[in-house]
């Protein structure tokens, strides 16, 4: 890792007044390895010479010229390998939407400042350069073949974690979703994002989704026996929607593990358009008239999830995670998150919010009356076995909330 000394920073703004501020900042903090550009031309110039490549960029975005956006596509092209930080006086959703896009190109970005920009801030942010980051999602995964995962599905080696959900209100629990993972002889526990779209793109998504069913009823049941009214949610995709037949299989499953459908919740997402929504619609609302509960997930980043909520009846709006998750500290999540809770609200569904990792986004929740939360705070995903003793600490800290 890099120290003070050896860490070439960089920093690009046309004003002369800020590049003269913030290299003395950056003095001031110990950073020893400062240089100054007033264009993204001289920059790219620099870039170029190999002993001149900086580690960090301070970038501002807003340059007569060559505009920060405009030369962060520059950077890419000149295969930067460094980290940036944002520096504007334009306001939060601005900065945050820029930031993104930098994300999409996959550079590192460790933050964006205002003007005028605070030391500590600063300092902080310069800091992260200092100390590893964790692994990104820039890691190639690997991705499996179709025989691959029609052998593992045949062979049992999905394996269901579950992930507990609590009311906001009492603290007690309301039930679990499942998350399906690929125990893999040679990979190790591989996550869904590696195998669902295979799945889905190969015609094994029924396969799927009836080895998750089967492996998730022996638990309601059991539920159903302690005499606990927990709900257990399976994730459907679309594909799942395709075929009548698929209805029959899950009733005559759930039929002959004797559990009752106000058990099962079916987590819906509508991840692409679909050719002939009729069917879909027609098994979602016989689901639907056989009492089991219908949630719509991922809320708010489909293609048309308010015509889906208009047209299906859901008895569940998941609020996605990306709304949720500080949504205490960023006005535009928090108009979201307020829209998606007064819109359930008023179809009379329950309210469950995702991706609740503090509790900083418990108290935000409790304070918004959402029903039910789910995400780190509470639980990670975890095998069936790790219930009972999550559960037993749970009791403990549910009473400290
Ligand atoms: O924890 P996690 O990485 O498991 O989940 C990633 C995504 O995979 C989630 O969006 C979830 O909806 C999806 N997923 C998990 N299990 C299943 C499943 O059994 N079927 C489908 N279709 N999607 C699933
Ligand atoms: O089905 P869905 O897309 O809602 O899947 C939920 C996904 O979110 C899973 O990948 C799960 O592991 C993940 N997840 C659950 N709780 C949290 C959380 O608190 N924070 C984050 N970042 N992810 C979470
Ligand atoms: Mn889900």
């Amino acid at each position: 890792m890099l120290n003070k000394t050896e860490l070439q920073i960089l920093v690009l703004d046309d004003e002369p007044f800020m590049r003269k501020l913030l290299s003395r900042m950056l003095a001031n903090l110990g950073y020893t390895g400062v240089s100054a550009c007033d264009s993204g031309q001289a920059a790219l110039h620099l870039l170029d010479l190999a002993d001149h490549r900086p580690d960090l960029i301070l970038l501002d975005i807003n340059m007569p010229q060559m505009d920060g956006v405009e030369f962060v596509r520059h950077l890419v092209e000149h295969h930067y390998a460094g980290a940036l930080i944002l520096v504007s006086g334009e306001d939060e959703r601005m900065l945050q939407s820029v930031e993104n896009l930098v994300v999409a190109h996959q550079i590192t970005v460790l933050g964006h400042l205002t003007k005028p920009v605070a030391p500590d801030l600063l300092a902080a942010l310069v800091d992260r350069c200092l100390t590893p980051l964790p692994n990104t999602a820039s890691a190639h995964k690997k991705v499996y073949a179709k025989d691959e995962l029609q052998a593992a599905i045949a062979h049992g080696e999905l394996v269901n974690f579950y992930q507990p959900k609590v009311s906001i209100a009492t603290g007690l629990v309301t039930g679990a979703e499942t998350l399906v993972r690929w125990q893999h002889p040679t990979d190790g526990l591989v996550f869904p994002d590696q195998f669902i779209s295979t799945a889905e793109h190969h015609g094994l998504i029924d396969a799927l989704t009836r080895a998750v069913l089967a492996g998730a009823l022996p638990l309601v049941r059991q539920w159903r026996d302690a005499g606990l009214s927990w709900k257990l949610a399976v994730n459907l995709s679309m594909d799942n929607l395709l075929s009548l037949e698929f209805l029959d299989v899950v009733v005559d499953l759930v039929v002959s593990m004797g559990v009752r459908p106000q058990n099962l919740v079916f987590e819906v997402t509508e991840s692409r358009l679909m050719q002939d929504p009729r069917i879909a619609l027609e098994i979602l609302t016989r689901l639907r008239l056989k009492r089991f509960r219908l949630s719509i997930d991922d809320f708010g980043t489909g293609h048309s999830s308010l015509s889906q909520l208009r047209d299906i009846p859901f008895d569940e709006l998941k609020i996605d995670q990306s709304f949720v998750h500080r949504a205490w500290a960023n006005d535009t999540q928090r108009a979201m998150f307020d829209a998606s809770l007064g819109l359930a609200r008023q179809l009379n569904m329950e309210t469950v919010a995702e991706g609740v990792e503090d509790f900083a986004d418990w108290n935000f929740l409790r304070q918004q009356k959402c029903d039910v939360a789910q995400g780190y705070f509470i639980a990670r995903p975890m095998p069936a076995s790790s219930l009972p003793a999550w559960l037993a600490d749970w009791e403990i800290r549910r009473g400290q909330l």
